[in-house]
């Protein structure tokens, strides 16, 4: 499966691949979204397919659930599973505490709801994710349709009262349409440079009519395993 790979891939690909190795035979596991989570997925897929491995996948978004079927992963929703003995997922930065900031691809609200209800979070990535501090990642939130425009002003003149640099934001776009998320929202993207307290600015972010969910998973990721483009693994 590694042979032929870029650099990137092949760094994304090591750490999915050393990831796996923390499933279990019988656990129930969620399945992240994005380009080194699918990696994941298809070295989940070889496991069950090569060793007999009996899993069951929930997927934190409709790409995800598409490629574990496709593998031959059991997918079962989170409402079957309620709990969940593990969660390997991607992220867009994580800082030296293991705090994250996700939802570049659109699914952080699926992914913090499967990932809260794990008893361990992997992330898995390549070094370049690694930051000193969290945000220079524009911070995804999720609000819904009905009245955006005022959720994005009131969004602002939070920020403007809090100590962060940097506080323009964007609706995300696919092409002319706003983006619609699997639950059928939009989300603002937040260009804030440098969050200086994301447990602080992810509650009071929650707490504006309209939001729905931030993408700042704090407390939540328990290791994570960075993969090297000459295929070195560390796990912190
Ligand atoms: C998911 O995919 C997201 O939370 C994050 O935005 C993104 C990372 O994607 P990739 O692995 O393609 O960089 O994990």
């Amino acid at each position: 499966m590694s042979s032929n790979l870029s650099p990137i891939d092949t760094a994304k690909f090591v750490a999915a691949k050393r990831a796996v190795d923390f499933v279990e035979d019988g656990m129930r596991v969620g399945l992240g979204t994005g380009s080194t989570a699918a990696w994941m997925v298809r070295c989940l897929g070889e496991r069950v397919r090569e060793e007999g491995l009996r899993i069951a996948g929930v997927p934190t978004s409709t790409r995800t659930a598409e490629l574990a079927r496709q593998v031959g992963i059991r997918v079962i929703s989170l409402d079957e599973a309620r709990w969940l003995d593990l969660t390997i997922d991607g992220a867009d930065e994580f800082d030296m505490d293991l705090n994250l900031i996700k939802g570049g691809g659109g699914a952080h609200l699926q992914e913090k709801i499967v990932a809260t209800a794990s008893d361990q979070m992997i992330v898995i990535t390549d070094p370049s994710k690694q930051v000193e501090h969290l945000g220079s990642f524009p911070l995804p939130v999720e609000v819904i349709p009905f009245g955006w425009q005022t959720s994005k002003a009131l969004i602002e003149e939070t920020l403007a009262s809090l100590e962060v640099l940097g506080q323009t934001s964007a609706l995300r776009m696919n092409g002319e349409a706003p983006f619609v998320t699997d639950e059928g929202n939009h989300i603002i993207d937040l260009y804030l440079q440098r969050i200086g307290n994301p447990r602080q600015l992810s509650m009071v972010l929650n707490q504006i009519p309209g939001v729905v969910e931030n993408g700042l998973f704090i407390d939540i990721c328990d290791k994570v395993v960075i993969g090297h483009q000459d295929g070195r693994v560390e796990v912190i």
